[in-house]
């Protein structure tokens, strides 16, 4: 009896490992099913049809992570911006749940952490940035104490909402670190809705016993000078300290004390805080490497986005290193471009489809306006709308806070948007941009 019942364990243990470390093969393997992953699958899967896309993602759930600044700003719950991936993705599409652990692009196969392996004939790199917490001594530990919280992550976004309404005054500190990070304006929108919330929302008017400091790691407050003149008019008329080239190293949670080092000259010098939000420093995954250029970011050719040596390998979003600024809102216009080259190679055609660096980011300036940027590789402004939109204003907060969350359930994350150029041309009727 006992002898029959190990048995039986060892032979569902063989038969488990057998298949886990079996392979599978797929016309098109695509590696992350974040926005950037699951808006390629479901815009290829009706070009290839079933049981030729593979989606390789560990997570069941789709987050919209724009949203997050709106959920540290107390205006959407973490729960509005998640979603079962499998309501999300065609079911033309094979969801592998699991991990990419290797990529071998000369043999065309991705190993996974089961130890399994996929082989594939085109492949579509998309596994987005991943937050290196360790680069700041102690913040692990910092962001389970008081005051101190982060947007960008998905279990500390809460207590960004948590960590502005129980503010009494004194310092409110806000950081840019000193890597490439997505969504370049997020460390200070939460800024300016924490400025307007101490204002505006609490009666006993703490904005005057609040000291609130934007400690960046950068040399100005926005790469395009447009955008960069009305904020810098907003944190003077808010009167909001900007301490540029300061990045932190550092963070005493006893003591609420964080320790920035001034680029300029190795200075170490200490802030005290009394809420203290951090963004992260940021890093491409490791096991890009044999993808990727000395940085660690995937090597594409910047308008095509095919790899620069394994032409059946594309890549787009926060992963590629594309010199864009790293947004959903670019990663829209990428996949178009993705899509139509990786067909286009699919049937030995020309790849006609260049990608001009468009990215978007709506700036959250308080709690009803937004300036809505939007620019191109070289900085240039390329706007929707055919008002000036280097303003604050009242239509943009809607347009973020609403519709464009409509548009990504809808549309983006369905495979159906490739960002906003067709508007624009119809609105700009032709007018040069
Ligand atoms: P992600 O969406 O992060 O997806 C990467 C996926 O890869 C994940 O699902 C992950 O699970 C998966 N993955 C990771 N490692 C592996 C592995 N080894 N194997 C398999 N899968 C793996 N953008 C805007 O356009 N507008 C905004 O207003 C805006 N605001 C933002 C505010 C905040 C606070 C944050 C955090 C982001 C914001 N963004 C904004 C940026 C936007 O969310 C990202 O640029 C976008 O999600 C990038 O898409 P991606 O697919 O490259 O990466
Ligand atoms: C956009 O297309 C997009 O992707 C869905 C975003 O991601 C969240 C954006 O933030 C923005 C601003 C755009 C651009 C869309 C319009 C309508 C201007």
């Amino acid at each position: 009896m006992i002898l029959n019942k190990q048995l039986s364990h060892v032979l569902l243990n063989v038969r488990h490992s057998v298949r886990h470390k079996s392979s599978q093969s797929f016309k098109l393997v695509i590696a992350g099913g974040g926005t950037a992953g699951l808006s390629v699958a479901n815009q290829f899967s009706k070009i290839l049809g079933k049981g030729n896309i593979a989606v390789i993602e560990p997570s069941d759930v789709h987050y919209y992570q724009p949203m997050w600044t709106f959920v540290g700003g107390g205006i959407k719950s973490v729960n509005d911006s998640r979603r079962p991936l499998s309501e999300l993705i065609s079911p033309e599409c094979t969801v592998i749940r699991n991990k990419v652990a290797q990529f071998n692009p000369k043999e065309n196969e991705v190993k996974l952490e089961d130890k399994s392996t996929i082989n594939y004939e085109y492949l579509v790199v998309a596994l987005g940035i991943n937050m290196d917490l360790n680069k700041v001594k102690g913040l692990k530990e910092a962001l389970k104490t008081e005051g101190v919280c982060s947007n960008y992550m998905v279990d500390t976004v809460g207590k960004t909402w948590e960590s502005i309404q129980n503010f009494k005054g004194g310092n409110a500190i806000f950081t840019f670190p000193n890597t490439p990070i997505k969504c370049a304006g997020a460390p200070q929108k939460i800024m300016y809705l924490a400025d307007d919330y101490f204002r505006k929302v609490l009666r006993h008017n703490k904005r005057d016993k609040a000291k609130i400091m934007f400690n960046s790691a950068l040399g100005v407050i926005f790469a395009v000078p447009k955008y960069a003149s009305t904020l810098n008019e907003i944190v003077k008329k808010r009167n909001i300290e900007l301490n540029f080239k300061h990045n932190l190293i550092e963070i005493k949670p006893e003591k609420k004390e964080a320790i920035f080092e001034k680029l300029e000259n190795g200075e170490k010098v200490s802030f005290q805080y009394d809420l203290l939000h951090v963004t992260p420093p940021q890093r491409p995954s490791e096991i890009l490497s044999p993808l990727a250029d000395a940085a660690g970011f995937v090597d594409v050719n910047k308008e095509t986005l095919q790899h620069q040596k394994y032409k059946n390998v594309f890549s787009l979003g926060d992963c590629s290193n594309a010199p864009k600024s790293r947004t959903a809102a670019a990663v829209a216009a990428e996949s178009g471009v993705v899509v139509e080259n990786l067909n286009a190679c699919m049937n030995k055609k020309e790849m006609k489809e260049k990608y001009n660096g468009y990215t978007s980011c709506p700036l959250i300036t308080s709690y009803n306006t937004v300036v809505l940027a939007e620019f191109d590789y070289n900085l240039k402004p390329l706007e929707t709308f055919p008002i000036n939109q280097g303003i604050e204003r009242k239509s943009m907060f809607w347009m973020t806070k609403d519709v464009i969350p409509f548009i990504y359930w809808n549309l983006m994350a369905r495979g159906r948007w490739r960002g906003p150029k067709v508007f624009r041309k119809l609105m700009r009727l032709g007018r040069s941009e």
